[in-house]
């Protein structure tokens, strides 16, 4: 009897503290995923991140001037390229052609690199319509998506044409395409993420005040369309459902250093299990991993 009852304090109390998805009782939202590893402050203010298809990961690494490497598991730098090329890029992304697209925003251009033997070369440039690009996509239709964080837009380009655009972005940071094929922009100076079609039409729009957006940077969206967010202003990371529920957030709105803390978090990106974020402000990356019970 004391055992049973013993048992099921302990589940009571370790289901109001332990870690879980979603609100407690008193609506206070929970961390979505644990902190497991950060990287040494290698970097100088990392903005987007990818894993590239060689299983590295790919930085943006805004004041180094470069796009830095590093270990996917130890998250050791590694290598890096483009410090001849890039001015303070942004974001980089990878094509279906294993092409490097890279929002170059100081020289106000997508920059595109070929990786062959282990050297980066850039090889197309595109700059139509776009002024200190901030995001940079990718689209499995072949299209590449731009934001242009000085002209307060979104461009797309087709065989390095740019052939349709959306206005009204302003200061608009990350571009990302979700499974269905659209595209979600951090909107920040307007304090929300917009959804589009692949045609740039306005799907959906997240500015209810229950995200307390104070400044939209970068984002990823998983396999079930969920979204995450850095806000780096607010120093949080917010995890949204697909139909626009905000179930979870890390970080307390204040800077710092450590588990559950960030300094400017701009970077995002899923793999499985693992949230890869760039911890802006404390030159690092770090690796959250999900919160599964
Ligand atoms: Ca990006
Ligand atoms: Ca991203």
């Amino acid at each position: 009897m004391f055992g049973k009852l013993s048992a099921s304090i302990f589940f009571i109390v370790f289901a109001a503290v332990g870690p879980a998805v979603g609100q407690t009782s008193s609506g206070d939202l929970l961390p979505f995923a644990t902190f497991d590893q950060a990287s040494e402050a290698v970097l100088n203010d990392p903005h987007d991140l990818v894993i590239g298809p060689d299983n590295r990961i790919y930085v943006a690494d805004k004041f180094a001037n470069r796009i830095a490497i590093m270990d996917k598991e130890t998250l050791k730098l590694v290598d890096s390229f483009g410090e001849s090329d890039l001015a303070s890029p942004h974001d980089v992304d990878f094509d279906a052609r294993g092409r490097v697209i890279v929002a170059d925003t100081g020289n106000d251009r997508v920059a595109i690199f070929e990786l062959r033997g282990g050297k980066a070369q850039l090889v197309e440039s595109l700059s139509d319509g776009i002024f200190r690009p901030e995001g940079a996509v990718a689209h499995p239709n072949g299209r590449i998506y731009a934001t242009g964080s000085g002209t307060g837009n979104i461009v797309a380009y087709e065989n390095g044409k740019l052939i349709a655009q959306a206005t009204g972005l302003s200061g608009a940071h990350d571009v990302e395409v979700d499974r269905e094929g659209n595209l979600w922009v951090a909107d920040t100076f307007n304090q929300r993420v917009v959804k589009f079609s692949p045609d740039l039409q306005e799907l959906q729009s997240l500015n209810d005040p229950v995200y307390g957006w104070l400044g939209p940077r970068y984002l990823d969206i998983d396999k079930a369309g969920r979204l995450v967010v850095a806000d780096q202003d607010a120093h949080r990371i917010l995890l949204i459902e697909k139909d626009g529920t905000l179930v979870g957030v890390i970080g307390d709105g204040l800077p710092g250093v450590g588990p559950n803390k960030f300094d400017d978090p701009e970077g995002v990106d899923i793999w499985g299990p693992a949230y890869y974020f760039a911890d802006s402000d404390n030159n690092r990356i770090v690796r959250y991993l999900l919160v599964t019970n």
